[in-house]
């Protein structure tokens, strides 16, 4: 079984591709990235992307002359974005009209023009790589180890339970149930996009239509009392972006707007239909892009995780490294210590160590963790890898931007909404890297 590194929005970022793709291992060959000793060692490891490999960013064709080799020899897994599927529309006319069936307005141009620069309308290499667009399924489900370990929590019973799950899920923008058995019935599997099924999916209303909102756009809901925000590039919206995976009570809890947008959303109850996640607890592990996070790359829910930390507009770029059968921390959910950005590199650099690079990783996600005091006081559970006691954040000095440990005093903490596991066992081995390694102390540059 391989091992899977998933890969979420691009956006045109060739650089931030080379470096995350050098940081996971992968080693240029005759032009083309293959899986090298650095990736777990066993030569299996298969790169998925999430898709919107183009717009925005400056690099378009590089980027696509990286992904689409590593796809055709099958060293990477690709689904199709919403900004390959508006591609396809541009550059695609109606049979019968001649139109474009996505319009060739301002506001249309403007979003896809950095793709333009490199891909001109109506060049025989932009007709070729639309085409290489519509070889890219809608989803995808990949086959894991069975017995591998997902802990699934009950939220009525706070104890876990350990069951079995032999797949994982990817998709562009969201993972609908209903949507995804609609497009297995009428395209199959793997979900490729046929002519039929385009023509059908430009107009508003059909059924192809909505299949392509919920799975590459995600769902939206109504803003309630004429309520209205300002999006990320200053658009004013009415319905706003529905965070799936999670539920809440009020608007303002499922709403995904930029941060400084908050307020404006208002925190009226929900109807009840929002109120329950589209998602389910139970179900497999789903990784997306799509939602342009901020913050530090973390799972959102035990077994729903965005990748798309905003590379496109200044952040950096984000996997998961999916290491069949649970990693050497651990087997179980998704963990915290798996997410990998090109932000990582600005930790010290460690190579000449040769502390097993996952434990290394971890022990920097924890040190991270331990200054994310907001985390901290939003986490249900902390652990401190100094005096290694597990407590409740209720603990803490309420509002403390610094908060040390209420049994030892030490501001080693970790919450439990990193991501990281709250083991005795793994805050030792965090405790071990810091303060008692085996190495040349990794603050000691000389
Ligand atoms: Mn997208």
């Amino acid at each position: 079984m391989p091992c899977y590194d998933i890969i979420g929005d691009i956006h045109g970022q060739a650089g931030k591709l080379r470096q995350l793709l050098g940081q996971l291992g992968y080693e240029l060959e005759d032009g083309v990235y293959i899986p090298g000793p650095g990736t777990t060692g066993q030569g299996d490891n298969k790169i998925v992307f999430l898709g919107d490999f183009i717009d925005r960013g400056p690099d378009n064709r590089r980027v696509i002359e990286i992904v689409r080799p590593m796809v055709e020899n099958g060293h990477a897994l690709a689904v199709m974005g919403n900004h390959e599927f508006n591609a396809i529309c541009y550059h695609t006319q109606h049979p019968a009209t001649g139109e474009p069936l996505r319009a060739h307005s301002e506001k249309n141009q403007g979003q896809h023009q950095t793709f333009l620069d490199d891909y001109p309308l109506g060049e025989e290499h932009t007709r070729e790589t639309i085409d290489w667009f519509m070889t890219l399924p809608l989803f995808l489900e990949l086959e894991t180890n069975a017995g591998l370990r997902v802990y699934e929590v009950d939220d009525e019973e706070p104890q876990r339970r350990v069951q079995f799950s032999d797949h994982i899920r990817i998709v562009h923008a969201c993972w609908d149930q209903s949507q995804v058995d609609y497009i297995i019935c009428r395209l199959g599997t793997p979900a490729l996009i046929d002519e039929p099924f385009l023509l059908e999916a430009f107009q508003e209303g059909s059924p192809a239509f909505e299949a392509i909102e919920m799975l590459l756009k995600g769902p939206e809901i109504p803003l309630p009392d004429g309520a209205r925000f300002f999006d990320k590039d200053g658009n004013a919206r009415r319905n706003v972006r529905y965070q799936w995976w999670a539920g809440g009570r009020s608007y303002r809890d499922v709403a995904i707007v930029p941060a400084d947008q908050r307020s404006a959303v208002p925190d009226l109850p929900l109807a009840a239909r929002y109120r329950e996640p589209i998602y389910a607890p139970d179900a497999p592990p789903v990784f997306f892009g799509h939602y342009w996070m901020n913050g530090e790359a973390q799972a959102q829910r035990h077994n729903v995780a965005c990748l798309d930390y905003s590379a496109g507009k200044g952040g950096p770029l984000a996997a998961y490294r999916w290491l069949d059968g649970g990693s050497r921390l651990g087997a179980g959910c998704l963990r915290g210590d798996q997410f990998i950005t090109t932000d990582d590199l600005e930790s010290p650099p460690l190579d000449h160590y040769t502390y097993p690079e996952e434990k290394r990783r971890a022990a920097w996600k924890a040190w991270k963790a331990a200054k994310n005091s907001t985390q901290l006081h939003s986490s249900d559970r902390c652990g401190c890898f100094y005096c290694l006691s597990v407590f409740e954040p209720v603990e803490l000095e309420p509002d403390d931007d610094w908060p040390q440990c209420p049994r030892c005093g030490v501001d080693y903490l970790v919450g439990s909404a990193s991501g990281l596991p709250l083991t005795k066992r793994f805050l030792a081995e965090v405790k071990e890297f810091w303060l008692e390694p085996p190495f040349p102390d990794p603050w000691d540059k000389d």
